[in-house]
């Protein structure tokens, strides 16, 4: 595979030298910066985990709706979450229709009969991975869709909506089975607070509610998800008794997680650095926090095969150093000198997060740090002080192996651009 074809003379031959490598070093260190927008949730203690689109609670499905009603929600979802998927649905086939859907594109709210057949449905980027308040508003005369205190969409319309009466209906957070047979799927996603009440709450836009929702006269349902790991029932807080249950009530049903362990929404992204670099390593956990991070380096000496990261300089086996600043941070800021190892010596690292909180811990995917050498001058390519045939092995030896060490053109890449480079160097006897 070498384009040296075998022959590694060590004879320089005059060659016209072009223009210089152009340096992109920034390209290495941009590259480690990468990072989710969403360092970590807000201060959400008391949540439910819907993992799965078959996750449900039961609720009795009884609330009694007029001419108005509110039907919101403190909700984070998470990319794999379906379209269509229910927060909250009380249904009985040709009796009572009342559904909110929050989907990554669309959201969807309906008062069965009002405007039927046809729910309001807003197609709107609801972002992953963050939290969201969402209200669904049918006034006397309006429906209005708000995301975020904000007002999305809205539409004339009127009349009542229609209640079940007798206990037919069923109701759930999340996945349902409804009155006709039919399965209908529930959002993936964590949910902090949901409430139903009598009045169109909001108007005008507003600055969302940050946390749990609280109750008054008006309330007919609320759930802020606070009961302990295990917990097989949710507590209405209305003081109407409409308490959901965590129960398999249908065949596929699956059950939600309380106080559900860290969820990392965005995985520390393997990266490359110079050596002089100063690459970031970053993890976005959400859930019930708030959260407590320890990063690890992968250490074959260590129990386990991983060792703490310490603030400052780190030795691990093998003779590496770095120093760390955030080991305990959702970010970890590693060099600004990343050792001082002999190219080919292998400069691959894995790094991991552990993200604890008082409901339990996960541990985050490994990234891999690639460590590259950006020599000043490559055609002194092993380092020894002089320019000779051995240069050209060592370099070839990495170019052939993809080793970032031979991207001595600096440009992201191991290819027939860095032989051109290396060569005009090196017969150039010079750097
Ligand atoms: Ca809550
Ligand atoms: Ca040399
Ligand atoms: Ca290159």
């Amino acid at each position: 595979m070498s384009p040296l074809n075998g022959n590694m003379s060590a004879t320089r031959t005059p060659h016209h030298r072009g223009p210089g490598p152009t340096r992109t070093r920034a390209v290495w260190l941009v590259r480690g910066a990468i990072a989710c927008a969403v360092l970590s949730s807000s201060a959400v203690a008391q949540v439910a985990f819907f993992s799965r689109n078959t996750d449900t609670i039961r609720l009795p499905g009884a609330t009694v709706l007029g001419t108005t009603a509110t039907y919101e929600t403190r909700i984070l979802l998470l990319p794999s979450s379906p379209a269509g998927a229910r927060v909250w649905n009380e249904h009985l086939a040709a009796g009572e229709d009342k559904t909110l859907i929050v989907a990554p594109t669309s959201l969807y709210g309906y008062a069965w009969p009002v405007a039927s057949p046809n729910p309001l449905v807003i197609n709107r980027t609801v972002t992953t991975c963050a939290w969201h308040h969402i209200a669904y508003v049918k006034d006397t005369n309006q429906e209005r869709m708000y995301l975020d205190g904000v007002l999305v969409g809205s539409r004339s319309s009127s009349g009542s909506v229609s209640n079940a009466t007798g206990g037919a209906a069923v109701a759930a957070v999340g996945a349902i089975r409804r009155t006709e047979g039919i399965f209908s799927g529930g959002f993936i996603g964590f949910i902090d607070t949901l409430r139903i009440s009598n009045v169109a709450r909001y108007s005008a836009n507003f600055s969302p509610p940050q946390g749990d929702l609280a109750t008054d006269a008006n309330t007919l349902l609320l759930l802020n998800f606070s009961e302990p790991r295990g917990a097989t029932t949710v507590t209405d807080l209305s003081g109407h008794g409409e308490h959901g249950s965590l129960t398999q009530w249908f065949s596929g049903a699956t059950l939600p997680e309380l106080c559900p362990s860290p969820y990392v929404c965005s995985q520390p992204a393997s990266t490359s650095t110079c050596r002089a670099g100063s690459p970031t390593f970053v993890v976005s956990a959400v859930g019930a926090g708030p959260f407590n991070h320890r990063w690890q380096v992968e250490d074959t000496a260590a129990v386990g095969g991983w060792a703490d990261v310490n603030e400052g300089v780190n030795a691990i086996s093998g003779g590496r150093t770095f120093s760390a600043v955030g080991s305990q941070l959702a970010q970890l800021q590693l060099g600004p000198a990343m050792g001082d190892e002999a190219i080919g010596l292998g400069h691959f690292t894995r790094f991991r997060c552990i993200v604890t909180s008082s409901c339990g811990g996960t541990t985050s995917n490994p990234a891999t740090l690639t460590i590259c050498a950006c020599l000043d001058c490559p055609a002194d390519f092993n380092e020894d002080g002089g320019i000779d045939g051995t240069d050209a092995q060592a370099f070839f030896a990495a170019w052939s192996g993809g080793n970032c060490d031979a991207d001595v053109n600096q440009d992201g890449g191991v290819d027939g651009a860095d032989v051109g480079v290396f060569f005009a160097a090196w017969e150039a006897g010079g750097c």
